[in-house]
Parts: C-alpha cells; sequence; structure tokens
C-alpha cells in the first residue's frame, strides 16, 4: 500500500475526490518514519547572544534572547543560505527511511520560508536569499517520492494583531495570560493566519500534512480550530492534520482530553507513551536538545537510542518524527548526519518490521519490543539472549521463525506451559536491534 502510494502523485490536489479517513490516513499509518525540519532565521542566531545562549530551543532566540521586534529582524535581512540543497537534503531523509518531511514553513518568529502574498517578511522580499524554500522543498520530495508536509506556527511574534498591545515589546508570558485579551487576533487568523495557510495548500502541490504548533495562546480559540481545519479539508480533502489545530491537546502528552476536538493524530513531544494508544499519533523528539540549530548543545541521542525509539514508537502504535535543525549556511549539522546514516542502514535491513507494522498485540517484553504485520510477529530484540534461546510471549503459535535477515535459515521453537522458546545464534545478528521474524500458525 504504501509503495502504491509513494510511488505516484498522491492525489491530494484539490478536485481530487474526498477519501474516507482510513483512506486518507493509510499513506501516514503506514509511513511510521518522518523527518521534521525547524529552519529559519534563528538559525543564524544559534541560539547564541554575546556570552547569553538561549535555554532550551534555539528556534526561541527571539525571545530567550530578548530581541526587539526591530533587533531580531536583522536576521531575516541577512538570511542567505546558499549551501541549501532540496534534493541532498530529501535524499539524505529518504536515505535514513522516512517517508515524509515537515519543515517549519514559519515558526514563532513569524519570518516565512515561502514567497507569501500576505508579507514582506518573508524569503522572497526581506532575505537577500530571494529563493522559495517550500517550492524548492515540495518539488524536491515529490522528485524523490517523499511526502511534503509543512509546520505552521499559531504563534507569530512578529505579527502586529497576533501580538497585539504587546507590539513591538511583546512578552510571551503575558500573551499566554487569558487575562490578557487581545482584541486584534481574531483578524490576525482571518487576514492572515488563513491566507497564509491557503497559499501554503494552494501553490506547492500535494501536502501531506498540515502540522500547527502554537495552539496554547489564550487568544486562539476552539472555534478558529475546527473553522480552520475545515477550511484546510475544503481547500485539499485529503490532507492530514494533527490535532494542534485546535484546543483538545493535553500539553506535551500530546493526546486530546475528552471532548469534540478537530485534528487527526495526537502529539506526544520529547516523549513516548508507555503503553499503546488505540487512536493515531506521532512522536516529535529532537536529536539532540534543541530544535533550531545550536552548536553550543551537544546533548545528542545515540544511533542506538533512537532506533530503539523508532521500534519502541512503532510498536506501541505511533510515528516517529525526528527532528534536524539545518544551520544558517543551509546544512544539516555533522552529528545529525551521522545518525541519518545509522538509522538509515538498520531501516534498510529492518523495515519489514517496521513499514505497515502494526502494534504489538503482546505486552512489551524484558528484551525489546514486538510489532505485527499481515500474520507475522516481528520480535525486535535489543538485549540479545546470552543463554541463545529467545523467551516469546505463551500465546504466539509458531509457524516458522527465522532471523529477519537471514530467511533462509529457520530456527527450532519449542512451545511450553509458560512462553514459547526460540533457538537463536549466540550473538546477535544485528546492533542495536536484531529481528526475529515469526509467521504464525493460521
Ligand atoms: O515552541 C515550539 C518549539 O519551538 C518546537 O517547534 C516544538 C516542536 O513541536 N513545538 C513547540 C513547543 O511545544
Amino acid at each position: 500500500m504504501l509503495v502504491a502510494i509513494l510511488n505516484c502523485n498522491l492525489g491530494f490536489a484539490q478536485t481530487e475526490k474526498k477519501l474516507s479517513d482510513d483512506e486518507r490516513m493509510a499513506w501516514w499509518r503506514d509511513s511510521k518514519f518522518g523527518m521534521f525540519i525547524h529552519w529559519g532565521a534563528y538559525s543564524i542566531i544559534g541560539g547564541e547572544r554575546g556570552t547569553n545562549i538561549a535555554g532550551g530551543g534555539a528556534e526561541w532566540a527571539m525571545d530567550k534572547l530578548d530581541y526587539t521586534v526591530e533587533d531580531y529582524e536583522k536576521f531575516p535581512k541577512i538570511f542567505n543560505p546558499q549551501l541549501f540543497d532540496a534534493d541532498a537534503w530529501v535524499t539524505m531523509a529518504k536515505n535514513a527511511g522516512m517517508k515524509y518531511i515537515v519543515i517549519t514553513s514559519k515558526h514563532h518568529d513569524g519570518f516565512c520560508l515561502w514567497d507569501s502574498k500576505a508579507t514582506e517578511y518573508d524569503v522572497m522580499d526581506t532575505a537577500p536569499f530571494k529563493r522559495d524554500i517550500i517550492k524548492e522543498l515540495s518539488e524536491a520530495c515529490k522528485k524523490q517520492g517523499i511526502i511534503f508536509c509543512f509546520y505552521y506556527s499559531i504563534v507569530d511574534w512578529h505579527h502586529q494583531q497576533a501580538q497585539g498591545n504587546l507590539y513591538p515589546n511583546y512578552n510571551i508570558g503575558q500573551h499566554d495570560d487569558p487575562s490578557v485579551v487581545n482584541p486584534k487576533f481574531p483578524k490576525y487568523f482571518k487576514n492572515y493566519l488563513k491566507p497564509q495557510v491557503k497559499e501554503l495548500l494552494t501553490n506547492y502541490g500535494d501536502i501531506g500534512v498540515v502540522w500547527f504548533d502554537g495552539d496554547w495562546i489564550s487568544d486562539y480559540t476552539t472555534e478558529m480550530g475546527k473553522e480552520l481545519y475545515s477550511f484546510i479539508r475544503d481547500i485539499q480533502p485529503n490532507t492530514i492534520v494533527n490535532n494542534r489545530v485546535d484546543k483538545g491537546r493535553k500539553g506535551m502528552e500530546g493526546m486530546d482530553a475528552e471532548g469534540n476536538f478537530a485534528g487527526d493524530f495526537g502529539t506526544p513531544e520529547q516523549e513516548i507513551p508507555d503503553t499503546g494508544i488505540d487512536s493515531d499519533w506521532e512522536a516529535c523528539m529532537t536529536m539532540n536538545g534543541t530544535w533550531g540549530y545550536k552548536p553550543d548543545d551537544n546533548k545528542w541521542k545515540s544511533s542506538e537510542d533512537l532506533i530503539q525509539k523508532l521500534v519502541d514508537i512503532v510498536s506501541k502504535g505511533g510515528n516517529f518524527l525526528l527532528n534536524i535543525g539545518p544551520d544558517g549556511f543551509g546544512r544539516f549539522p555533522a552529528q545529525s548526519i551521522r545518525r541519518l546514516n545509522a538509522m538509515g542502514e538498520w531501516t534498510k535491513k529492518n523495515g519489514e518490521a517496521i513499514y505497515g507494522a502494526s502494534a504489538s498485540p503482546y505486552k512489551k517484553p524484558k528484551w525489546g519490543r514486538y510489532t505485527e504485520k499481515d500474520g507475522v510477529i516481528y520480535a525486535h530484540v535489543f538485549n540479545w539472549p546470552k543463554s541463545g534461546i529467545l523467551k516469546l510471549h505463551k500465546n504466539i503459535k509458531v509457524k516458522k521463525a527465522t532471523l529477519l535477515t537471514d530467511p533462509d535459515t529457520e530456527l527450532k521453537s519449542l512451545k511450553t506451559s509458560r512462553e514459547v522458546l526460540v533457538e537463536v545464534p549466540i550473538f546477535a545478528p544485528d546492533n542495536p536491534v536484531s529481528v526475529v521474524k515469526i509467521e504464525l500458525e493460521n
């Protein structure tokens, strides 16, 4: 299913017939693994101002490093990432085993990476770069069969109506204070936010996902969220929209509270739910400690950890949206490229156990995780048994057991009253996760 979809134009275009929800979600549910890209004028700043270093995400530099709007505007005016190569970016995502890309078309700083007719504060009019990044990346994705998606921030620290009377000395904290009502926000929503979203959905081909952020501000209402969701589906009926389009999200755990909220999937951030969730969800995560580029941040997760996170997420029925923060020249950090290469090596050999797989029907074992697909259980072994005996859940009815990477060598298995024993090689065939394929009795 996924290959068929990815190898042809997804046909989301405005005139296409409206798919059922399951048909519309199918490519996304099968994809499992996507690339998040946080890139913008903050990538020049790199989270540093003089001797100060922004706490947390470098994409918050405008706030964390106390720039006034006027001070910050200097950076879009010098944004000129001459080393940006959309084809190379998409190839790195594809080789890592990622099936879709979500890029920040506009983050909270308000600077737009496409040629927006709603503002001059964009890459074509303000920046010397004068290339439409969203156009180049969407075209590169289409060429290489990767689904193009965009992130859009509801929060906008640059737009006067979005900031209301706080402008130009906005204060993010105050802005989140429900007692500080900004009477101009509805105008920003109607006359700026919606036209920009329409531009992005009209001028750049099929959009797989619209990934909203900034849902937390008190000026943004659930009525606006429901209106925006319908607005998007009217333009591209088969586009998927995350739950940050509305107000249902329960903080960083990312799933919706009880109630009627718009949005097609939950968005846990920097965390993975303890157990499987029987609705659609995608965990988004940084490779180090920041979404935007920040050379000072060396809290890099290991490739082993990232591969095990991918397996853990898929075993619980989720997708993994893993972030890259390119620098101000348009380069991926070397540490990110190394991790992408390692994940690509692993997914190339073991992708059968990931793409299109479902959450495990069994409680997670001590040694790793299970995924399931088409009558097959995949045992993803993080801790390879020194005894040479892998102990499976007692309800697993083995027809044939093999190493995923050695399908011609059948492994012996024995069912006992408490578990199913599978005889495996003494040494783990792969690192950091080896997969045992268990074809089930009908
Ligand atoms: O404030 C943003 C942050 O900069 C980043 O974009 C993450 C990614 O999902 N979302 C918000 C924090 O929850």
